[in-house]
């Protein structure tokens, strides 16, 4: 028993040193994990945080303008800081932030509302995001890079996929069933179209968004209709889903297999479309595709995104 003890207080003295240097050394890191184990136990399924981990490797970027925390918070983070500052317990700040729209992001999307898309709460594209400290505040911020996804919620929806339904490709090159996109081209991806921003008249910061394509140049239109009610109809190498009136909006050439419009002085959709309150309008993007594939045709085409037009 004594020999026991002998052996053993050592082992206990040192586990003791042990937590004493642990305790000089991880309040940092336990405070901030602290906060993201509430927010994840708060908010279980949503892959904001997962975006943000896997893109910067840290889950601090959720809130922080830096993945290692510290005093420099996105409007988000400033705004549960804020909770707990006032006393509140870290659930009780998060849950208080939730209706809240931290980023201002032009969708107008509460944080919840966010968390449940799996878009970003804290972050808004281009240099439109504000750094907190508690020594103030500095507006005209970018977003802290590598974070996955979409930082704010689509602004439309998503037919005419390529994937199998509707009206088949033309040569059977289906992209996958649930990637929103449309038909295969010859790199082995369906070109996605979506939109970001508030389709309104008065307040119009809509911009389409189109990936998955050839570094070529990709034609941005507006229809009034949708091609074959819905389900799109043969076109080249993939589908018409955009038809009635047409209205061209631009062409841009991709880089990184993505373009977008409007860019920089573009002329916003509602005026380039000649929009009015309470249009719903058909988006889609044909873009040029010259590889030998499919059809003799070199072009194929996004799905087709809707989008209804407000005051
Ligand atoms: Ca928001
Ligand atoms: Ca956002």
């Amino acid at each position: 028993m004594k020999l026991w003890t002998r052996l053993t207080q050592p082992a206990g003295a040192l586990t003791l040193l042990s937590v004493l240097a642990l305790a000089a050394w991880a309040p940092p890191a336990a405070a901030e994990s602290s906060f993201y184990s509430s927010w994840a136990a708060a908010n279980p399924t949503s892959t904001s945080g997962t975006n943000v981990i896997n893109g910067t490797g840290s889950s601090c970027a959720l809130c922080h303008f830096s993945t290692g925390g510290g005093n420099n918070y996105n409007a988000y983070g400033w705004r549960v800081r804020q909770g707990t500052q006032a006393g509140q317990a870290i659930a009780t700040a998060i849950a208080n932030a939730a209706a809240a729209n931290s980023d201002l992001d032009p969708t107008g999307a509460t944080n919840l509302v966010e968390i449940g898309a799996g878009t970003q709460p804290g972050w808004t594209p281009g240099p439109n995001n504000t750094r907190y400290t508690s020594g103030g505040t500095t507006p005209g911020q970018t977003p802290l890079a590598g974070i996955l996804g979409s930082l704010d919620p689509s602004s439309g929806t998503g037919y005419c996929f390529g994937d199998g339904t509707g009206t088949a490709c033309p040569c059977g090159n289906n992209s996958p069933v649930g990637g929103g996109a449309g038909c295969l081209n010859s790199l082995g991806t369906g070109g996605l179209l979506s939109a970001i921003g508030v389709s309104s008249i008065s307040a119009d910061t809509l911009v389409l968004q189109g990936t998955g394509m050839p570094n070529s140049s990709a034609l941005f239109f507006q229809g009034t209709t949708q091609a074959g009610a819905g389900a799109g109809t043969a076109f080249g190498d993939g589908k018409r889903c955009a038809a009635g009136t047409v209205i061209r909006l631009g062409t841009k050439s991709n880089a990184a297999g993505s373009s977008q419009y409007p860019v920089g002085a573009d002329i916003r959709i509602s005026v380039r479309g000649a929009n009015a309150a309470g249009n719903s309008r058909s988006y889609q993007v044909w873009y040029r595709n010259a590889a030998a594939f499919c059809q003799a045709e070199t072009y194929n085409l996004t799905n087709g995104w809707q989008v209804t037009w407000t005051p």
